[in-house]
């Protein structure tokens, strides 16, 4: 019999070829393999039937799984996007109206409004973008081909669990390439472990539920360690000629040695005393931002399991407090863009006659394409990076047209 790592083998090879049609076959017969271990994982047989009969391979999230990133996206520009004025102003909106159900959450779980809400837009930009792909296709076929096959088997059966016991249609279960779905972004088998009914309605649902959202949010932070009552830590200032060899989340310390080597809060407020203990964080090593995070950082940490993740989330949460930018620059002679910005941004080439598509503040490859070319008109190094300096050269030149065009 050929194995299923066979059949894995012999579809990936194909997909080189011709995708779709080559991978038909391979996939039909390894679904066929799948529905023992899915029964056995809690399945029956007639959800598995029903829900894989009509299944074609994907084979894009495979490419997508195996997708290097053209360049590592520096953290000022992660950072300029996900915390932007934009984000501060729409959550403290969101806040404002679910008030109710976040004070609610807060209380149940310990973990307060404006970290749940962070949380919230940071993954799904407060419930407005949740993902195209339907899961039972993107699963299905990361469960055939690719590399982390086994993982993915879990959360494909997670799939067909939650459309036979939680009664959402399988059409409402769309979500990113590797599964994430809903406004808390939850892989299908951390719904089944965590996700909570909060509106009382009987149903756990993360895609049309703001409540139940909040509140599996809350809860996965509560799992996770969070320590209500607790920061996630602080922007801090380094004394001059500060030994950092012992930088790192997870190399905790206490606060008080922190302060006896001369580290003060950037806000001028005194560390917390007690026994609490964090570690130096230096995201874009010694030059730029210093932050102290505590345990409940890792608890962010643990959602995505990225340190540019969690400090994203992290510096939200404050900014929705109330709390204004980070007070040091990054190592950078050119700063990130806000979305806003990059929608300026590609409005500006739009306008030179350069086609980006519709003006979404997403930097994809044509807006780059498009970029690097009138970088090239401009007689500026065509490196296709949507920074302040590229922005900053694209008004010029559109405000001297407008000049000329006044004149
Ligand atoms: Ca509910």
């Amino acid at each position: 019999m050929k194995s299923l790592f066979a059949y894995a083998l012999s579809g990936l090879a194909l997909t080189l070829l011709a995708p779709a049609a080559q991978a038909a076959e391979p996939f039909a017969a390894c679904l066929s393999q799948l529905r023992g271990p899915a029964l056995k994982a809690g399945v029956s047989g007639a959800t598995f039937d029903t829900h894989t009969a009509k299944l074609t391979p994907d084979m894009a999230v495979i490419d997508l799984l195996d997708a290097q990133p053209e360049f590592k996206t520096p953290i000022w520009d992660y950072m300029a996007a996900l915390v932007d004025d934009e984000r501060v102003a729409d959550g403290q909106a969101g806040m404002a109206r679910w008030r109710a159900d976040l004070n609610r959450a807060a209380a149940q779980y310990g973990v307060d409004p404006a970290t749940i809400a962070a949380v919230w837009g940071v993954e799904s930009n407060y419930g407005r973008i949740l993902g195209g792909r339907p899961l039972l296709t993107s699963l299905s076929t990361l469960s055939c081909f690719g590399r982390r096959q086994a993982y993915f088997r879990g959360e494909f059966f997670a799939t067909l669990k939650i459309i036979q016991d939680e009664h959402i249609a399988a059409d409402r279960l769309v979500g990113s390439w590797a599964g994430a779905f809903g406004q808390t972004q939850f892989m299908p088998s951390t719904y089944l472990r965590l996700a909570v009914d909060f509106d009382g309605d009987g149903r756990r649902d993360l895609v049309d539920s703001v409540p139940d959202a909040l509140a599996s949010t809350a809860n996965f932070l509560k799992r996770a360690g969070w320590n209500n009552g607790l920061a996630w830590g602080y922007e801090v200032k380094l004394p001059a000629g500060m030994d950092t060899a012992g930088a790192g989340r997870k190399n905790k310390r206490p606060m008080s040695s922190w302060a006896t080597q001369g580290v003060t809060r950037v806000d001028g407020q005194p560390l917390p005393g007690g026994d609490t203990s964090a570690g130096l964080l230096l995201p874009a090593g010694k030059a730029g931002p210093a932050f102290l995070v505590t345990r409940n950082f890792d608890a962010l940490y643990s959602y995505n399991a990225a340190e540019s993740y969690a400090l994203a989330i992290a510096h939200l949460s404050d900014r929705l407090r109330g709390g204004g930018p980070l007070v040091q620059a990054w190592p950078t002679d050119d700063p990130g863009l806000s979305r806003a910005e990059r929608r300026e941004l590609q409005r500006l080439l739009i306008a030179k006659g350069y086609d980006v598509g519709e003006p979404d503040g997403m930097i994809g490859a044509r807006t780059r394409q498009a970029l690097q070319a009138a970088q090239k008109e401009l007689g500026l190094t065509p490196d296709g990076r949507a920074g302040q300096k590229a922005l900053k050269a694209l008004r010029a030149t559109s405000a001297s047209a407008a000049g000329r065009g006044a004149g």
